[in-house]
């Protein structure tokens, strides 16, 4: 049995190098007082820690200066005034630092932090001073020489594809992070879309065996479900919620993992977990083999708001359990046929109570009798209608104005995911440019957490300005066009 000391030590020895790279912006040397401001861009979005010096011009300063630096993933942000921020995440996440300079010195802030703009405003001062030599110490743990673009005829694509790769860069560092800016944490959804495209793009397999490892030494919660979060600094600390939606995906990113490297030594160590996700699960279906709400953040799926939950965690069970057969066929384990029956049974059985044959869609009271694209696509993607039927119940929930509609890119990902198992190519490519090329029109450097084009303000958390401007999940689009030549 292996103790989550061991999984650690394991996550360890994978540490990545970053790469360091000194950015400095154009401008070079502003001299200001007080109520002055005065906005430096690196020219793309960058990862790191900020320096610059600070002299006085003809006479010296008497009293401290005092500087408000903010950090801007955007142009919009440059102007946001922090101060009105009213969402439900801490306020703290927001990229500004106030500090006071007691006399000419180089300054190094502390924090990392995740921009393209940095806006500097001078608070307080006696007499002018004058501000330069600006340099941004940018990481990551992309190797950036690895990574070449795809041909492609298509303009839009081949700016979408380099956007992606820039995104899923800077999400690189000593393990995938969510967001640079926010919440700067390892989560389980996000990492498996991010070893997707890491596998066609820069292939730090080093990086994804050490997030897989970290998992693995995380403490379950009480129905067996490894935590959705972890925090690796200073120390590790696993996180407190676990909804079911991501364990099922730690599955398939060990199943992910396997198809992609061969690498066996790591997938062993990480099998007996992968079962115990799934037996988890088992135990939580009723005896239709339906699966059952339990208490909690039990379901995550999407940020799309009032949406219902039950029907799309089911397909992610079929989607995961069949994932780790094939799993378990490649290594030669016994027990894959013990798995394939459960596939079968529990298939069979959500068609037979879950679709509702007349309007040829998952809609019944498991999810209060809610049409939602999502449950068609997990369904889809889970195996139980195929062909025809599922264009036609994918096509169907696509164009109901009333059912639920995909958020965040990651639920656009699956969306994407689930036309291209079907053979729906173009249907994939149009959604692609519409999801992701929206963002770039509204001027991204790197693609988004959440991105509606009709509530260009809607954000999880009630406040635009918290939103991660910078965020891995959005990142497929470089694994797709690779992946199926688009
Ligand atoms: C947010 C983060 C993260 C995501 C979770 C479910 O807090 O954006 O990326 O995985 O939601």
């Amino acid at each position: 049995m292996r103790t989550s000391e061991y999984f650690l030590k394991k996550a360890n020895e994978n540490m990545p190098e970053l790469f360091i790279q000194k950015v400095e912006p154009l401008e070079k040397c502003f001299v200001v007082d007080i109520g002055e401001s005065f906005v430096l861009d690196l020219g793309a979005h960058f990862v790191g820690h900020f320096s610059f010096k600070l002299d006085i011009v003809d006479d010296f300063i008497d009293a401290p200066t005092r500087l408000n630096i903010k950090f801007c993933e955007d142009k919009r942000e440059i102007e946001d005034d922090f101060s009105l921020y009213h969402g439900v995440l801490s306020k703290t996440w927001l990229q500004e630092a106030v500090i006071d300079v007691d006399f000419p010195k180089d300054v190094s802030l502390e924090r990392r932090y995740s921009c393209r703009y940095i806006k500097i405003t001078v608070e307080a001062t006696n007499k002018p001073v004058k501000l330069f030599d600006f340099v941004f110490t940018a990481s990551t743990s992309a190797d950036m020489s690895r990574l070449s673009f795809p041909k492609t005829s298509d303009a839009l694509l081949g700016e979408i594809d380099r956007v992606a790769c820039l995104t899923l860069k800077d999400c690189m560092q000593t393990f995938f992070e969510d967001g640079p800016k926010r919440d700067r944490r390892l989560w389980i959804g996000d990492l498996r879309l991010e070893a997707l495209t890491d596998y066609y793009t820069f292939n730090n397999l080093e990086l994804v065996r050490r997030c897989l490892y970290l998992f693995a030494s995380a403490s379950v919660n009480s129905l067996g479900f490894v935590p959705a979060y972890v925090y690796t600094e200073p120390y590790f600390f696993s996180g407190r919620d676990a909804p079911a939606d991501y364990a099922l995906l730690y599955v398939v990113s060990v199943c992910d993992y396997f198809e992609n490297t061969g690498d066996r030594k790591t997938v062993l160590d990480l099998l007996d977990l992968c079962r115990s996700q799934l037996d988890s699960f088992e135990k939580i279906l009723d005896e239709r083999l339906i699966v059952t709400q339990q208490e909690g953040w039990f379901t995550f799926i999407d940020w799309c708001p009032g949406l219902h939950k039950l029907i799309s965690l089911q397909g992610i069970y079929l989607y995961a359990l069949d994932a780790f057969i094939k799993l378990l066929d490649a290594l030669g384990e016994s027990d894959s046929a013990k798995y394939a029956l459960l596939l079968e049974k529990v298939r069979n059985s959500t068609k037979k109570h879950l679709f509702n044959k007349e309007k040829g869609v998952f809609i019944n009271s498991l999810d209060q009798d809610q049409l939602s694209v999502h449950s068609q696509v997990w369904m889809i993607l889970g195996g139980v209608i195929t062909g025809t039927e599922a264009k036609l119940a994918l096509d169907f929930a696509l164009s109901s104005p009333d059912a639920k509609h995909p958020f965040t890119p990651y639920m656009h990902h699956y969306v994407i995911e689930a036309m291209l198992a079907l053979g729906l190519k173009d249907e994939a490519v149009s959604l692609l440019k519409e999801h992701w090329g929206g963002m770039l029109k509204n001027g991204a450097d790197t693609f988004y957490e959440v991105y509606s084009e009709n509530d260009p303000d809607f954000s999880p958390y009630g406040d635009r300005m918290i939103n991660s401007l910078c965020h891995a999940w959005s990142c497929t689009p470089a694994y797709f066009i690779r992946k199926y030549g688009l």
